[in-house]
């Protein structure tokens, strides 16, 4: 019997292309070799898929992918049952080999919206992390604000700006805005991490934030602004039949005068501290977790997800959004919150490999 053959997919066609590398050089290097053999396969920028051999495991880290075959470039696509098939432009496919699991590794559009999860669907290839239509919903901070709201969660007031309705209807989209109050939030519904978002004052410093959000996205999302600490939970799936189950909440200190947290603070470190567990009432920690697990469930998620609250001065609690593909690396805040529930960065990889591997193929 061959050794279990995991796939870590990393990079692809977008703005968080190191972001993934980042990840994906932890993984690799936590996976356990005595029990899995490990294919690493990068998506370049363009979005050529590249065999990456194991000594070039070094460019990850340059957040640079070698380029491999003769020809320059491969293409790697899952093929029925199993295999991944790679494809020099223009020439016949080749076998990469059978694989167990794949581990995506991918944020934003082409990443973390469903979409590989959908080819390895119809590839028959189990995977690690949520599904289609999970990974779908939690992109779109739209639909996974419905869904939430759906389930009874506290969301805060917020308004979608489609671009129909700002290019014929603007009058309408402002009118509904200001209903908020001020200040808002203007972020694309579907780009990754903090990306094209940034806060409005007034109508005009409104207009020029849903401007800036569109270019990342037509689908625009405007919240009111809630005063709060910021308190985030990891839930992880459980192995058999146990529900999934929440880590000690943390809180996300971030230092400095920034208006919010963004892009630059979330990938400094030094910008950001995090308090695990976070300093609040026992009974508040209790309510988070709760809710943390209600979310993940809500979206029928899958593997890991980080959901990310509002403590307000009042001690109310708002669910901010869940993220189905959070910051991976291990100092990312979600293998941190479950680093300080006892669980370790190399031990929740395991635990996520082993999870997708009994996984039933087909629906669940
Ligand atoms: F384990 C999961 F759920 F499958 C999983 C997969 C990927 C969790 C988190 C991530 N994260 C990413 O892929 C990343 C793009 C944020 C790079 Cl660290």
């Amino acid at each position: 019997s061959r050794p279990i053959r995991v796939a870590v997919v990393f990079g692809g066609r977008n703005s968080e292309h190191a972001v993934s590398l980042m990840g994906a050089g932890s993984v690799i290097g936590a996976i356990d070799r005595s029990k899995y053999e490990v294919i690493p396969v990068g998506i370049a920028p363009d979005g050529r898929w590249v065999l990456v051999s194991e000594g070039q495991s070094y460019a990850i880290e340059d957040g640079e992918l070698p380029v491999v075959g003769d020809s320059g470039t491969a293409l790697a696509l899952p093929s029925d049952s199993g295999s991944i098939i790679a494809l020099d432009p223009g020439q016949i496919p080749r076998s990469l080999g059978e694989v167990d699991v794949v581990f995506p590794m991918l944020h934003g559009p082409f990443g973390e919206d469903g979409t590989i999860q959908g080819l390895l669907e119809m590839a028959g290839v189990r995977y690690v992390g949520s599904g289609v239509l999970a990974s779908a919903v939690g992109m779109d901070k739209a639909y996974m604000k419905l869904v939430l709201k759906a389930a009874g969660l506290p969301v805060g007031p917020f308004v979608v700006v489609r671009d129909r309705d700002w290019r014929t209807d603007r009058g309408r989209v402002l009118k509904e805005v200001e209903e908020l109050g001020w200040p808002v939030f203007v972020k694309p519904a579907r780009a990754g991490s903090s990306q094209g978002i940034s806060k409005a004052h007034d109508l005009e410093s409104l207009e020029a934030a849903i401007d800036v959000a569109r270019e990342h996205d037509p689908k625009v999302l405007v919240e009111a602004a809630i005063v709060g600490r910021e308190v985030e939970c990891a839930v992880l799936e459980s192995l058999g039949d146990a529900p999934p189950k929440a880590s000690v909440p943390g809180e996300v200190l971030v230092r400095g005068e920034r208006e919010f947290f963004d892009f630059e603070a979330k990938y400094y470190p030094d910008q950001m501290a995090l308090a695990a567990p976070a300093d609040i009432p026992a009974e508040t920690a209790e309510e988070v977790r709760a809710m943390a697990v209600r979310a993940f469930e809500a979206l029928s998620c899958e593997g890991l997800s980080r959901v990310d609250f509002f403590y307000t001065p009042s001690g109310e609690l708002i669910l901010n959004e869940i993220n189905t593909m959070p910051g991976f690396t291990s100092l990312s805040v979600a293998p941190q919150l479950w680093a300080s529930t006892g669980l370790p960065y190399a031990e929740l990889v395991d635990h996520l490999i082993r999870l997708a591997l009994e996984r039933p193929a087909g629906l669940r």
